[in-house]
């Protein structure tokens, strides 16, 4: 069976790397490039549209513009990967996310960046307790061990749609983690490089306000999870 690949990429002013992003996807590999924008103010659209992808606006926040993202793909298209647009996860390890689920091998393949090569500097100490932290609770209380809670991942399109996300905000990527363990997907975890971003500025990491609110999303994402709220 063949597989349609949709790639959805939340960008909110990210002018000086969307373009390279956009213009180094390989169209061998995926059918479509999404760009989910939510208010850019330096022309992070239109430099995306140049570039070849369909932008399309979304409520605020990362998750809404993630999910947005999902609800737009084409409909043919049976594969989901999310990445970054900031010019941090590299297109060399896109084929590895893809291939475990056009060969039905699985069903969710996460990128984990504590695995890979990572640039000095990419990821933050906090960053990296935050995702062993994570790990370590994960495997106490779901029985299943992930090294990291990186936006480069691929889905099978029908294991997201019967996950009926619901966080909106930066709790977006670990609650599609829960939710394939709960769901029994299967699972693989590859190593992936991580660059530091190409310019513009980081809204999450970098950001201390903006670091602590995803850090209290993402474990009011796993209690709720945990508890079997939606
Ligand atoms: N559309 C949209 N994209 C967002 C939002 N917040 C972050 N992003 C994008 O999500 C990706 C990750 O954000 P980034 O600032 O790089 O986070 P960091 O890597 O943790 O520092 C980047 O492509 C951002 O442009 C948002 O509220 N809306
Ligand atoms: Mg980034």
């Amino acid at each position: 069976m063949s597989s349609y690949v949709s790639v959805i990429i939340p960008a909110l002013n990210e002018a000086e790397s969307i373009g390279l992003v956009v213009s180094s996807m390989p169209w061998e590999l995926i059918d479509e490039c999404i760009v989910v924008d939510n208010g850019s103010t330096d022309g992070t659209d239109e430099i995306a549209a140049a570039a070849g992808a369909r932008v399309i606006k979304s409520p605020r926040g990362y998750g809404a513009a993630m999910q947005a993202g999902v609800n737009a793909a084409l409909s043919s298209s049976t594969i989901l990967l999310c990445m970054d647009g900031d010019g941090s996860d590299c297109i060399h390890d896109m084929s590895r996310l893809i291939g475990p689920i056009a060969r039905n091998e699985a069903d969710f393949v996460i990128g984990s960046r504590v695995r890979g090569q990572r640039d000095p500097g990419s990821m933050l100490t906090s960053q990296l307790f935050a995702a062993f932290l994570m790990g370590w609770l994960t495997k106490i209380f779901y029985g299943f061990r992930y090294t990291d809670m990186g936006p480069f991942r691929a889905i099978r399109r029908g294991s997201l749609e019967q996950m009926q996300m619901s966080e909106m905000t930066y709790g977006w990527n670990l609650e599609m983690q829960l939710k394939a363990i709960q769901l029994n997907l299967r699972i693989i975890e590859i190593p992936v490089d991580y660059k530091r971003r190409i310019g513009g500025e980081s809204k999450v990491s970098g950001n201390l306000g903006a670091s602590v609110d995803a850090a209290r999303r993402i474990l009011g994402v796993f209690l709720r999870v945990r508890r079997g709220a939606q």
